[in-house]
Protein backbone atom coordinates (compact mmCIF):
# COMPACT_ATOMS: atom_id res chain seq x y z
CA UNK A 1 0.00 0.00 0.00
CA UNK A 2 0.82 3.45 -0.68
CA UNK A 3 2.50 6.12 1.90
CA UNK A 4 1.85 8.93 -0.39
CA UNK A 5 -0.73 11.66 1.16
CA UNK A 6 -2.78 12.62 -1.42
CA UNK A 7 -5.00 15.51 -0.33
CA UNK A 8 -1.31 17.19 1.11
CA UNK A 9 0.10 17.16 -2.32
CA UNK A 10 -2.96 18.47 -4.12
CA UNK A 11 -3.00 21.36 -1.57
CA UNK A 12 0.60 22.03 -2.46
CA UNK A 13 -0.50 22.21 -5.98
CA UNK A 14 -3.43 24.28 -5.50
CA UNK A 15 -1.42 26.88 -3.58
CA UNK A 16 1.11 27.45 -6.42
CA UNK A 17 -2.21 28.07 -8.40
CA UNK A 18 -3.20 30.46 -5.61
CA UNK A 19 0.22 32.36 -4.98
CA UNK A 20 0.97 31.91 -8.65
CA UNK A 21 4.16 30.39 -8.06
CA UNK A 22 6.38 27.81 -9.54
CA UNK A 23 6.73 24.51 -7.42
CA UNK A 24 8.57 21.72 -8.04
CA UNK A 25 7.69 18.63 -9.14
CA UNK A 26 6.41 15.87 -7.08
CA UNK A 27 8.88 13.18 -8.00
CA UNK A 28 11.35 15.01 -7.57
CA UNK A 29 10.95 14.97 -4.11
CA UNK A 30 9.45 11.23 -3.32
CA UNK A 31 10.85 8.28 -4.56
CA UNK A 32 8.48 7.57 -6.73
CA UNK A 33 4.92 8.43 -7.89
CA UNK A 34 2.98 5.78 -9.16
CA UNK A 35 0.23 6.84 -12.01
CA UNK A 36 -2.82 5.27 -9.63
CA UNK A 37 -1.22 8.12 -6.95
CA UNK A 38 -0.91 11.11 -9.19
CA UNK A 39 -4.85 10.27 -10.39
CA UNK A 40 -5.73 10.58 -6.51
CA UNK A 41 -3.85 13.37 -6.18
CA UNK A 42 -5.80 15.08 -9.05
CA UNK A 43 -8.93 13.93 -7.66
CA UNK A 44 -8.13 15.43 -4.40
CA UNK A 45 -7.23 18.77 -6.07
CA UNK A 46 -10.90 18.50 -8.10
CA UNK A 47 -12.36 17.96 -4.53
CA UNK A 48 -10.78 21.22 -3.32
CA UNK A 49 -11.91 23.11 -6.51
CA UNK A 50 -15.67 21.92 -6.19
CA UNK A 51 -15.58 22.76 -2.13
CA UNK A 52 -14.38 26.08 -3.37
CA UNK A 53 -17.57 26.57 -5.89
CA UNK A 54 -16.21 25.75 -8.98
CA UNK A 55 -18.19 22.74 -11.17
CA UNK A 56 -17.21 20.34 -13.99
CA UNK A 57 -17.85 21.03 -17.18
CA UNK A 58 -15.73 18.56 -18.69
CA UNK A 59 -12.65 17.28 -19.21
CA UNK A 60 -9.50 16.93 -21.04
CA UNK A 61 -6.97 14.85 -22.34
CA UNK A 62 -3.54 16.21 -23.01
CA UNK A 63 -0.13 14.82 -25.16
CA UNK A 64 -2.02 13.32 -27.80
CA UNK A 65 0.26 14.09 -30.07
CA UNK A 66 3.59 13.43 -31.41
CA UNK A 67 4.35 17.30 -31.20
CA UNK A 68 3.19 18.14 -27.16
CA UNK A 69 5.21 14.68 -26.10
CA UNK A 70 8.36 15.49 -28.20
CA UNK A 71 8.05 19.16 -26.43
CA UNK A 72 7.12 17.97 -22.97
CA UNK A 73 9.55 14.86 -23.14
CA UNK A 74 6.36 13.14 -21.88
CA UNK A 75 5.45 9.89 -24.50
CA UNK A 76 1.81 9.21 -23.11
CA UNK A 77 -1.21 10.45 -23.01
CA UNK A 78 -3.19 12.01 -20.02
CA UNK A 79 -6.52 12.90 -18.47
CA UNK A 80 -8.02 15.54 -16.90
CA UNK A 81 -10.95 18.01 -15.94
CA UNK A 82 -12.38 21.20 -17.20
CA UNK A 83 -13.54 23.48 -14.71
CA UNK A 84 -15.81 26.03 -14.92
CA UNK A 85 -13.66 28.81 -14.05
CA UNK A 86 -11.47 28.27 -16.80
CA UNK A 87 -13.70 28.81 -19.26
CA UNK A 88 -12.80 32.40 -20.97
CA UNK A 89 -15.46 34.93 -21.88
CA UNK A 90 -13.79 36.87 -24.53
CA UNK A 91 -10.36 36.65 -25.83
CA UNK A 92 -8.68 38.31 -22.84
CA UNK A 93 -6.36 36.28 -21.15
CA UNK A 94 -5.33 37.85 -17.30
CA UNK A 95 -1.42 37.15 -17.19
CA UNK A 96 -1.69 38.21 -13.36
CA UNK A 97 -3.88 35.58 -12.67
CA UNK A 98 -1.50 32.67 -13.57
CA UNK A 99 2.18 31.69 -13.58
CA UNK A 100 3.74 31.50 -16.46
CA UNK A 101 1.31 30.49 -19.34
CA UNK A 102 1.37 29.05 -22.68
CA UNK A 103 -1.16 28.85 -25.50
CA UNK A 104 -2.21 25.55 -28.08
CA UNK A 105 -4.91 25.00 -30.30
CA UNK A 106 -7.59 22.21 -29.58
CA UNK A 107 -9.99 20.42 -31.11
CA UNK A 108 -13.31 20.23 -28.27
CA UNK A 109 -16.09 17.96 -28.85
CA UNK A 110 -19.26 18.84 -27.51
CA UNK A 111 -21.43 16.07 -25.85
CA UNK A 112 -24.93 15.53 -26.93
CA UNK A 113 -25.08 12.19 -25.04
CA UNK A 114 -23.14 10.96 -21.67
CA UNK A 115 -20.50 8.70 -22.58
CA UNK A 116 -19.77 5.92 -20.22
CA UNK A 117 -16.37 2.87 -20.94
CA UNK A 118 -15.49 0.62 -20.92
CA UNK A 119 -15.67 -0.34 -24.42
CA UNK A 120 -16.09 2.89 -25.45
CA UNK A 121 -14.93 3.12 -29.70
CA UNK A 122 -14.62 6.35 -31.99
CA UNK A 123 -17.65 5.17 -33.51
CA UNK A 124 -19.44 5.80 -30.58
CA UNK A 125 -17.95 9.35 -29.42
CA UNK A 126 -19.15 10.27 -33.12
CA UNK A 127 -22.33 9.30 -32.35
CA UNK A 128 -22.59 11.08 -28.51
CA UNK A 129 -21.02 14.52 -30.12
CA UNK A 130 -23.49 16.92 -30.75
CA UNK A 131 -20.42 19.38 -32.53
CA UNK A 132 -17.04 19.57 -32.78
CA UNK A 133 -15.51 23.16 -32.59
CA UNK A 134 -12.20 25.05 -32.44
CA UNK A 135 -10.48 26.35 -29.09
CA UNK A 136 -7.27 27.43 -27.89
CA UNK A 137 -6.23 25.70 -24.36
CA UNK A 138 -4.19 28.06 -21.71
CA UNK A 139 -2.03 25.76 -19.89
CA UNK A 140 -0.11 27.12 -16.86
CA UNK A 141 1.72 23.85 -15.35
CA UNK A 142 2.39 24.88 -11.68
CA UNK A 143 5.93 22.92 -11.86
CA UNK A 144 9.52 25.24 -12.64
CA UNK A 145 9.73 25.52 -16.28
CA UNK A 146 7.03 23.56 -17.44
CA UNK A 147 9.18 20.32 -16.34
CA UNK A 148 7.11 17.43 -14.71
CA UNK A 149 7.10 13.42 -15.31
CA UNK A 150 3.73 12.38 -16.75
CA UNK A 151 3.23 11.36 -12.93
CA UNK A 152 3.79 15.01 -11.98
CA UNK A 153 1.51 16.51 -15.01
CA UNK A 154 -1.45 14.24 -14.27
CA UNK A 155 -1.19 15.36 -10.54
CA UNK A 156 -1.36 18.82 -11.69
CA UNK A 157 -4.69 18.76 -13.75
CA UNK A 158 -3.04 18.38 -16.91
CA UNK A 159 -1.70 22.08 -16.56
CA UNK A 160 -5.04 23.10 -16.98
CA UNK A 161 -5.92 26.81 -16.42
CA UNK A 162 -8.28 28.32 -19.11
CA UNK A 163 -9.71 27.44 -21.90
CA UNK A 164 -11.49 29.58 -25.49
CA UNK A 165 -14.16 27.44 -26.68
CA UNK A 166 -14.80 28.39 -30.44
CA UNK A 167 -18.06 28.94 -31.49
CA UNK A 168 -18.83 27.71 -35.48
CA UNK A 169 -19.10 24.14 -35.11
CA UNK A 170 -19.48 21.36 -37.34
CA UNK A 171 -21.30 17.78 -37.11
CA UNK A 172 -18.74 15.54 -36.22
CA UNK A 173 -19.30 13.60 -39.24
CA UNK A 174 -20.15 16.21 -41.49
CA UNK A 175 -16.33 16.90 -41.92
CA UNK A 176 -12.78 14.52 -41.94
CA UNK A 177 -11.68 14.88 -38.89
CA UNK A 178 -8.93 13.55 -39.84
CA UNK A 179 -7.94 15.72 -42.48
CA UNK A 180 -9.21 18.91 -40.35
CA UNK A 181 -6.28 21.36 -40.81
CA UNK A 182 -5.16 23.94 -37.78
CA UNK A 183 -2.55 26.12 -37.34
CA UNK A 184 -1.27 28.08 -34.74
CA UNK A 185 -0.40 32.06 -35.20
CA UNK A 186 1.74 33.94 -32.62
CA UNK A 187 1.68 37.58 -33.69
CA UNK A 188 1.30 37.26 -36.70
CA UNK A 189 3.93 34.22 -37.14
CA UNK A 190 2.57 30.66 -38.21
CA UNK A 191 4.64 28.16 -35.46
CA UNK A 192 2.60 25.37 -35.77
CA UNK A 193 0.11 23.75 -38.71
CA UNK A 194 -1.70 20.23 -38.13
CA UNK A 195 -4.98 17.81 -39.00
CA UNK A 196 -6.47 16.03 -36.39
CA UNK A 197 -4.81 12.69 -37.20
CA UNK A 198 -2.13 14.29 -35.03
CA UNK A 199 -3.84 13.42 -32.38
CA UNK A 200 -2.83 9.60 -32.27
CA UNK A 201 -4.10 9.17 -35.59
CA UNK A 202 -7.74 9.69 -34.63
CA UNK A 203 -9.28 13.26 -32.56
CA UNK A 204 -12.41 10.59 -31.81
CA UNK A 205 -10.38 7.50 -30.40
CA UNK A 206 -8.53 10.28 -28.15
CA UNK A 207 -12.18 11.17 -26.63
CA UNK A 208 -12.99 7.39 -26.47
CA UNK A 209 -9.27 6.73 -24.34
CA UNK A 210 -10.70 8.81 -22.14
CA UNK A 211 -14.46 8.03 -21.58
CA UNK A 212 -12.82 4.37 -20.84
CA UNK A 213 -10.44 5.72 -18.53
CA UNK A 214 -13.27 7.42 -16.58
CA UNK A 215 -14.71 4.24 -16.98
CA UNK A 216 -12.42 2.53 -15.13
CA UNK A 217 -12.86 4.84 -11.85
CA UNK A 218 -16.69 4.53 -11.97
CA UNK A 219 -16.97 7.97 -14.01
CA UNK A 220 -17.90 8.97 -17.54
CA UNK A 221 -18.73 12.09 -19.81
CA UNK A 222 -21.41 13.73 -19.24
CA UNK A 223 -24.11 15.30 -22.28
CA UNK A 224 -23.20 18.79 -22.35
CA UNK A 225 -19.63 18.37 -21.59
CA UNK A 226 -16.58 20.29 -23.21
CA UNK A 227 -13.88 17.65 -24.51
CA UNK A 228 -10.32 19.37 -25.83
CA UNK A 229 -8.89 16.10 -26.92
CA UNK A 230 -5.26 17.42 -26.70
CA UNK A 231 -3.26 19.73 -29.13
CA UNK A 232 -2.04 18.87 -32.43
CA UNK A 233 0.84 21.42 -31.95
CA UNK A 234 3.48 22.56 -30.02
CA UNK A 235 2.24 25.23 -27.49
CA UNK A 236 3.90 28.50 -27.41
CA UNK A 237 4.44 31.18 -24.59
CA UNK A 238 1.35 33.44 -23.75
CA UNK A 239 3.29 37.23 -23.01
CA UNK A 240 1.47 40.55 -22.18
CA UNK A 241 0.05 41.67 -25.62
CA UNK A 242 0.94 38.17 -27.32
CA UNK A 243 -2.06 37.34 -29.67
CA UNK A 244 -2.79 33.63 -30.31
CA UNK A 245 -5.36 32.60 -33.69
CA UNK A 246 -5.97 29.04 -33.85
CA UNK A 247 -7.03 28.89 -37.72
CA UNK A 248 -9.23 25.85 -38.26
CA UNK A 249 -10.55 24.43 -41.68
CA UNK A 250 -14.26 24.39 -40.98
CA UNK A 251 -14.01 25.25 -37.95
CA UNK A 252 -13.05 29.12 -37.80
CA UNK A 253 -10.64 31.32 -35.88
CA UNK A 254 -10.07 31.07 -32.50
CA UNK A 255 -8.34 34.45 -30.58
CA UNK A 256 -6.66 34.68 -27.05
CA UNK A 257 -4.42 38.02 -26.09
CA UNK A 258 -2.13 38.16 -23.04
CA UNK A 259 -3.47 41.06 -20.89
C1 LIG B 1 0.54 19.29 -20.38
C2 LIG B 1 -0.80 19.60 -20.93
C3 LIG B 1 -1.08 18.84 -22.17
C4 LIG B 1 -2.24 19.01 -24.36
O1 LIG B 1 -3.15 19.45 -25.05
O2 LIG B 1 -1.31 18.31 -24.79
C5 LIG B 1 -2.26 19.33 -22.92
C6 LIG B 1 1.49 20.38 -20.73
O3 LIG B 1 1.95 20.43 -21.87
O4 LIG B 1 1.82 21.18 -19.85
O5 LIG B 1 -3.18 19.96 -22.48
MG1 LIG C 1 -4.27 20.93 -24.13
Amino acid sequence: MTQIDHVRWAAYLQAGVDDRQEVQGIEKQIESLPLDDAYAIQAALLEMKLARGDKVVGAKLGLTSVAKQEQMNVSDPCYGWVLESSILDGEEVKLDELIHPRVEPELVFILGEDLAGPNVTADDVLDATATVVGGIEVIDSRYEAFSFTLPDVVADNTSAARVAVGTDGVGPREVDLLTLGCLLEIDGQITGTATGAALLDDPAGCVAMLANHLGRHGQKLEKGWIIPAGAPTDARPLGPGTVAHARYSHLGTVTVRGV
